[in-house]
């Protein structure tokens, strides 16, 4: 299937990268096999047969998962790794030398800032975080060393979303390249390449996988020469995503749509409803007519996601209290399967950015992030309803 973009979004993800094997020794398979083999024989020393030679190189299955996910962010080229943060390395390894420096969002996930500050910040790049809901403040930060901009859109856990076209005319014009890790809303929801960023990333452990119960991570590249640095060093670095974890990730994404539809539906309701709520005293979901960049989301956006924040009334105890009375919604870290999972970030996710900056970006000590599953929404408001009564 070459011309994969001729398909819509759930034709692709069923089929893309998964076309049985009508071959002569093929047997049809309308599932791509494990390829548990961790080598693959050849009968001439200068021809691995059909271009695999070690599975850390390339592995069927995973190549099955990179083609689809490449195809579904209107990319040509994909790479599955073993989590969302070894997606995250691999790029940061593959694009930024000592002594370069890069531009990031202030609103990162908490990981996501411990790498770029406690593994590459202290010996390889300098980082200068700031404010992206504004275009104008990546453009200030930029210098003659800056080699990457990083973005979130929309951020872990503030839902602050980034104009990504204006950004990339920004960075295109100095020659930077634009990580956008499109984690919150999926392909299904927001094809950043589209919108002109160079690289995406996501942690399939989320809204791809979809199930709990795989991590992962991916990137998506249309340049070629991006391409050839980021398999470099996939290939160098090793942290990729295994066979049987690959058909999990493929597993999953077939449902992408559908999920992503009820997980948006799911929330917008209980945005709304929370938004009554006298024990409430806001809510981020980029849905809502209240969310200060609405405008942008309908624009840049074909949905809103499953992700919502909201700042109950009280004190840190309160909050907690709130947590270890809910029912149906699991207390727990992570985000984009099909259950209700709750958090705390300032105890949890976000617990390694400091206090000073988390005050500074605006996580307050009774910020709740839900990621709201595809459950009956009657369900999840009466767990909601008694654990804040
Ligand atoms: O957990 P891992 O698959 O390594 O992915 C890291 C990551 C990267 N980017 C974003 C936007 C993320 O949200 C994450 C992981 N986040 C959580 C575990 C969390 O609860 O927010």
């Amino acid at each position: 299937m070459a011309n994969t973009k001729k398909y819509g979004f759930s034709t692709r993800a069923i089929h893309i990268g998964e076309e049985p094997d009508f071959r002569e020794g093929g047997t049809g398979d309308v599932v791509i096999p494990i390829h548990l083999s961790t080598t693959f024989a050849r009968k001439k020393v200068d021809e691995p047969t059909a271009g695999y030679e070690y599975t850390r190189s390339l592995n069927p299955t995973r190549n099955a998962l990179e083609t689809k996910l490449a195809s579904l962010e209107n990319g040509r080229y994909g790479f599955a790794f073993s989590s969302g943060l070894a997606a995250e390395s691999t790029i940061l390894l593959s694009l930024v030398k000592p002594g370069d420096h890069i531009v990031a969002f202030d609103d990162l996930y908490g990981g996501t800032k411990r790498l770029i500050n406690q593994v590459f910040g202290n010996f390889v790049f300098e980082v200068s975080y700031v404010n992206a809901v504004d275009p104008k403040n990546v453009e200030e930060a930029i210098k003659e060393n800056t080699k990457l901009v990083w973005l979130e859109s929309p951020t872990n856990p503030l839902l602050k979303l980034s104009d990504i076209t204006a950004i990339s005319r920004i960075t295109q014009k100095h020659g930077i390249v634009l990580v956008v890790d499109n984690t919150f809303l999926s392909p299904y929801f927001q094809k950043p390449l589209d919108l002109g960023a160079d690289v995406v990333v996501h942690s399939s452990t989320k809204y791809i996988g979809g199930h709990s119960d795989v991590l992962g991570g991916s990137v998506m590249v249309d340049n070629e020469e991006l391409f050839k640095k980021i398999q470099y060093h996939q290939n160098s670095v090793g942290a990729v995503l295994s066979p049987f974890d690959s058909y999990l990730t493929l597993r999953g994404i077939k449902t992408l749509a559908l999920r992503m539809e009820r997980h948006q539906g799911n929330a917008l309701t209980i945005a709304r409803y929370l938004e009554k709520h006298p024990k409430v005293i806001r809510v981020i979901y980029p849905g809502l007519e209240s969310h200060p960049q609405h405008a942008l989301a309908k624009a840049q956006t074909a949905g809103f996601g499953g992700v919502l924040s909201f700042e109950i009334v009280g004190t840190i105890d309160d909050a907690k209290v709130f947590l270890e009375k809910l029912q149906l919604f699991a207390l727990a870290e992570s985000l984009g399967g099909v259950e209700s999972l709750i958090e705390l970030p300032a105890a949890m996710t976000h617990s390694s950015v400091s206090r000073e900056v988390r005050e500074k970006i605006g996580i307050s000590d009774t910020l709740v992030r839900v990621s709201v599953g595809i459950e009956d929404v009657e369900d999840l408001i009466a767990d909601l309803e008694q654990a804040l009564g």
